[in-house]
């Protein structure tokens, strides 16, 4: 098979939320990308994951004039309810005050940010096979793959943006000892089930059996979350437990419904910094990870997308490259902020339910400032912004 080569101004490796999020700013400010994804469309159009868009994130989308990237699979405004031993928490002040967040299931935006982008001649090549990175230090890096018909394709760049998640090839691109990567695990893990059965109860219950959640994702479609141990595996959990242990956490009956999705996740947070190397750009998953009760994940890479696209447009259309030197610490500022924010949500949650991990001591101080949170107007304006991503 022959070799073909191309030329673009930004290689972009991955068509998830970071990758299409920056392709489509890229492209409405006139600037030549190329996304490279693995997967087939229908694949990546059906990866169901997170579901809420904070309000940062809503409020940029809306500034670039993509707002209708999140319309569709409408899911009824609810309100989330958090249980404690079985009974509905008397919130005084509601802590889903921050207006401009939704629920948006991921799929949705991903699935209408790929419809934007390709409407508007966007280049997106699906079902790229063995991406391979190569000169990221010099000046013109290169992108290599093999495309559905078997053949090689070359794409010569000025820059790579790394959006292929934590598994993907452009961290392990970048030499080993120049990154330093953190991390903190938590300890335990959540079974995460997704299932055909609209969210009721919604909300999160902590309970001394562990922590449980029903999050909407679509009018018949749900996630719920059970804390396990983290060596506990999906076959572990038949559907008759995962309903029971529901049913016994939120203290409430709960709707069955079909079973299409088990997984044990990890609860941790990583970090790699810095977030770039030479000419090369971590995004998203590939850059961080935070724990799922923070509901940060999207909506961090989100962000990384928004600073990366000013930072490449500044150098391309004004030759400024200080927003691109500044990539790494401009994101990492920010990750940091919401790491604590995951922390400090994690910790709380788990903390005030299952003693077994952390010990009688700190279920008491989780459930006094549980109860901070739900009858002190500053506290709970700490918690809003914090949630809604204000700060
Ligand atoms: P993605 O979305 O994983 O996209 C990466 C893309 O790269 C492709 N890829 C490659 N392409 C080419 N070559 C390769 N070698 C490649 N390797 C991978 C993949 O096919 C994919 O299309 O990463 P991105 O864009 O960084 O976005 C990150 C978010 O997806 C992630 O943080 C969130 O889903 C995390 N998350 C949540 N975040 C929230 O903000 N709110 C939530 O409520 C929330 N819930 C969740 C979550 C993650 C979950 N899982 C699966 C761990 C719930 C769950 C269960």
């Amino acid at each position: 098979m022959g070799e073909t080569r191309e030329n673009t101004a930004v290689v972009i490796v991955g068509a998830g939320v970071a990758g299409l999020t920056l392709g489509n700013f890229l492209l409405r400010s006139g600037i030549e990308c190329v996304i490279l994804e693995k997967h087939g469309r229908e694949y990546v159009e059906r990866r169901q994951r997170a579901g809420a868009i904070d309000s940062r994130g809503v409020r940029m989308f809306r500034a670039w004039g993509l707002d209708g990237v999140l319309e569709g699979d409408p899911i009824p405004k609810v309100g989330n309810g958090y249980w404690i031993d079985g009974k509905k928490l008397p919130l005084e002040y509601g802590w889903d005050d921050n207006r401009d967040s939704i629920f948006c299931p991921q799929q949705v935006l991903v699935r209408n940010l790929t419809d934007v982008f390709l409407r508007a001649g966007g280049d997106l090549r699906f079902e790229a096979a063995d991406v391979s990175l190569e000169d990221i230090d010099g000046a013109r890096p290169r992108a290599s793959y093999r495309d559905s018909a078997g053949s090689t394709r070359v794409v010569d760049c000025d820059f790579i943006a790394g959006c292929d998640g934590y598994h993907g090839v452009s961290r392990a691109s970048i030499p080993a000892d120049a990154l330093t990567r953190y991390a903190h695990d938590y300890g335990y893990s959540w079974l995460s089930v997704l299932a055909q059965v609209p969210a009721e109860p919604v909300g999160i219950a902590i309970s001394s059996r562990g922590l449980a959640g029903m999050i909407p994702r679509g009018p018949n479609a749900s996630r719920l979350y059970l804390q396990c141990p983290v060596d506990d595996t999906p076959a572990q959990w038949p559907e008759g437990r995962v309903w029971e242990e529901m049913e016994a956490r939120f203290g409430a009956s709960v709707p069955t419904g079909r079973i299409i999705d088990k997984r044990i996740v990890p609860l941790r947070c990583v970090v790699f910094s810095p977030m770039s190397h030479g000419r090369l750009y971590l995004l998203g998953d590939a850059a961080h990870i935070v724990p799922p009760m923070s509901a940060k994940g999207l909506n961090l890479a989100l962000h990384d997308a928004e600073v990366l696209a000013n930072a490449v447009i500044a150098r391309i259309q004004k030759d400024d490259a200080s927003l691109l030197d500044g990539y790494s610490d401009t994101c990492l500022r920010h990750i940091w902020n919401y790491q604590a924010f995951a922390a400090w949500i994690t910790e709380l949650m788990h903390n005030a339910g299952d003693a077994s991990y952390e010990g009688e001591f700190r279920k008491q101080i989780a459930r006094a400032e549980l109860e901070r949170q739900c009858t002190s107007p500053a506290a709970n304006k700490l918690f809003s912004e914090l949630i809604g991503g204000v700060n």
